[in-house]
């Protein structure tokens, strides 16, 4: 698809925000909103603010770098910097400065030591400055070329400097085509020293839209779920590790290289990647699986909660991005024998638009930059830029969790009512993992059910320690405490479910005894067959139909920017109909016929789904599901044949994957014989 390199507007300066943006109002009118009551709620703890922005910017923000003096530096998807001014008053009316314009791609950006400020453009690194003091870039300065061959996907994210000075990029790999990897050093993150020499870092990375370096020093990024990546997720990042996309190891011959393995190296092993890992040395493990679909399904910027406890009782820890669902998750880290893992919670939603870009800035106020141009989200605007901030009001949820030898301690955020705290039948735990393979992503696989055997609460009700026999190194460990209720007031938490990558179990105390013989309690859930013909999906052509296809073929696709290629078909009452469903885009998606003015309802519903989506195809268990196709991967195709409904009327269709319904619809008209 066509993706403009650089804006068309030429914009004045100084421009004062009249208007909140209105872009895209016909998906606004149709977006039902995830879990409106929840995103009301989590709103009296964490306060979101758009911030206006005049209707003639396309503020597409792909980076954010605060100033000194409550100022804001932007750069967007569109090739320009904006300097924002009065983005934290009470009632924000912004003023809107442009810096410079004509950039390609701009995704990122950092201060430069020797003035103005460092951009990642698509093709260089790039020093912009402004030496004669009338607000516009005036210098435009060369640091580093970044090898590039063109396709769209070729993305170069950052920079963030290192404590060392240098600086570091991520060159994101092509989609699809013969090589992913056409120009050098393509999937690697490398560094650059302020004279311009590039260092390879890392390898392996797919599209690494958000990364970071802590204040410990520990370089962090974000992946997003796609060919060889089975979910979304975030890896520490050291010199020499490789992340799993295989494309970027046709540069690891070059010199330079910090990387060993080879393209022949790397087979479709079809295995979880925790197992890959044990027999592919450098093969790197992510430190916090972000399970696709329940926390987000395009993972981009992160940060650090740096303002120790002025943003809330999370301190410490960090708040991560999400483009297609317009949310932001949370993560706590430790290191368990060396080895970085931690634990992923849900934080806040409802967003406008979807977010790539956190970032602190003064006063605790969280900023996230907003784009949706050609990938869509489930916020319904096109673009733009809101704060967060913390109205003091603490809520009832796990503030942290953390491994022990035989199972977690939680942390409450609050004390925990101790009859619910303390009954096992409040919680509820369960493994699993992510394939390693070439295909687009990866459902839940080796489920596991691990009962609980023992809770302990402490004496002052502010932590809980759940045993379990069941946990496997390596895995992610869904822990609900879904029953568990605040000793004040008898609240449910906020949020009840946490996702912890348990990749070492530490040494220490158990609370229960290693028994062998007990492993046997643990429970394998049992998995549907997704692909599977049912009354709902009926993907085999009824025998009675004989040698024929039906009264009608329908050919429908989809085409990128989570559309249908086809918004409205017309059938006949009854009449037998064969559709082909042919999914072109770089995305999953499936095909669901609803009951008439019932897709959105439907499309809400399969939002909750939670870990058992993909088993699912994302269609839930509703009445108003007519039939459905299975959840198809790109450039594969999913048949079904039904009878079209004898009610005439016009049917809704959705694609039902978390967050396309409400871009992915249209209308199944059925007229009367
Ligand atoms: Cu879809």
């Amino acid at each position: 698809m066509k993706r403009p390199l650089f804006s068309l507007l030429l914009l004045a300066a100084g421009v004062t925000a009249s208007r909140a943006q209105t872009n895209n109002p016909s998906a606004a009118e149709r977006f039902v909103q995830p879990s409106g009551d929840l995103v009301a709620r989590e709103n009296g703890y964490w306060k979101r603010t758009p911030l206006p922005v005049p209707a003639d910017i396309v503020l597409e923000v792909s980076g954010i770098l605060p100033l000194p003096g409550k100022k804001l530096m932007v750069t967007t998807r569109r090739g320009e910097m904006w300097l924002i001014e009065g983005a934290y008053d009470a009632d924000p009316h912004p003023r809107y400065t442009l810096f410079a314009s004509g950039l390609h791609e701009s995704l990122g950006l950092t201060a430069a030591p020797k003035g103005g400020y460092y951009v990642a453009q698509r093709q260089e690194v790039t020093r912009i400055a402004d030496t004669d003091g009338d607000g516009r870039a005036d210098v435009f300065e060369t640091v580093c070329k970044l090898p590039i061959a063109g396709p769209y996907h070729e993305y170069a994210f950052g920079p963030v400097m290192g404590p060392n000075g240098n600086l570091r990029v991520m060159l994101n790999v092509a989609f699809g085509g013969s090589t992913q990897a056409p120009s050098p050093w393509r999937g690697w993150m490398v560094e650059i020293t302020p004279d311009g020499q590039m260092i390879p870092v890392a390898a392996g990375f797919r599209s690494p839209c958000g990364f970071t370096v802590t204040s410990k020093g520990v370089w962090l990024y974000s992946e997003n779920q796609g060919e060889w990546a089975g979910s979304g997720r975030v890896t520490e990042i050291q010199p020499g590790d490789f992340m799993g996309h295989p494309a970027s190891l046709a540069w690891s011959k070059l010199p330079g290289s910090t990387v060993s393995l080879r393209p022949e190296d790397i087979k479709n092993f079809e295995k979880p990647m925790v197992e890959v890992a044990k027999t592919l040395p450098g093969l790197k493990l992510p430190t916090v699986w972000l399970p696709h679909t329940i926390l987000g399904i395009s993972n981009s910027g992160l940060t650090e909660d740096t303002t120790a406890g002025k943003f809330g009782p999370f301190g410490g820890q960090f708040y991560v991005g999400d483009q297609g669902q317009s949310k932001l998750m949370r993560l706590s880290l430790e290191q368990v024998k060396g080895v970085w893992q931690g634990a992923a919670y849900s934080f806040r939603e409802g967003f406008e638009c979807g977010i790539i870009r956190v970032t602190m800035g003064e006063d605790a106020t969280l900023f996230v930059g907003e784009t949706a141009r050609g990938w869509g989200s489930v916020g319904p605007k096109q673009q733009g830029i809101e704060r967060l901030e913390w109205t003091g009001q603490v809520p009832f949820e796990m503030q942290e969790v953390t491994a022990e030898p035989d199972g977690f301690l939680i942390k409450f955020t609050q004390p925990v009512d101790r009859a619910t705290a303390e009954n096992p039948a409040n919680y509820s735990v369960g493994g699993f993992t992510y394939l390693y393979h070439s295909a687009y992503g990866s459902a839940p696989v080796n489920r596991l059910g691990c009962p609980v055997r023992k809770v302990q609460v402490s004496a002052d009700g502010l932590s809980v320690r759940l045993a379990t026999l069941c946990l496997r190194e390596g895995y992610i460990h869904e822990v609900k405490a879904a029953g568990v209720r605040s000793a004040a007031g008898g609240a449910a938490l906020l949020h009840n479910t946490v996702y912890y990558t348990l990749n070492k179990i530490p040494d220490g105390d158990r609370i229960i005894p290693l028994d062998p013989t007990e492993a046997e309690l643990c429970v394998a859930p049992v998995p549907a067959a997704a692909s599977a013909p049912t009354a709902k999906h009926p993907s085999r052509k009824p025998a009675d139909w004989s040698n024929d296809d039906g009264d009608q073929t329908i050919l429908l696709g989809t085409i990128p920017g989570l559309k249908f290629d086809t918004k409205l078909v017309t059938v006949k009452a009854g009449s037998r109909v064969r559709l082909v469903f042919r999914n072109g885009d770089d995305m999953l998606h499936n095909f669901v016929i609803c009951a008439p003015g019932k897709g959105q309802a439907v499309g809400a519903a399969a939002m909750t789904i939670g870990v058992d989506g993909m088993e699912r195809n994302f269609v839930p268990d509703s009445a108003d599901v007519l039939y459905h196709t299975a959840l198809t991967q790109p450039e594969t195709s999913d048949t079904i044949y039904f009878v079209a409904p004898a009610a005439p009327g016009d049917y809704d269709y959705i694609c039902s994957f978390p967050g396309h319904s409400a871009l992915m619809n249209g209308i199944l008209r059925v007229e009367a014989k």
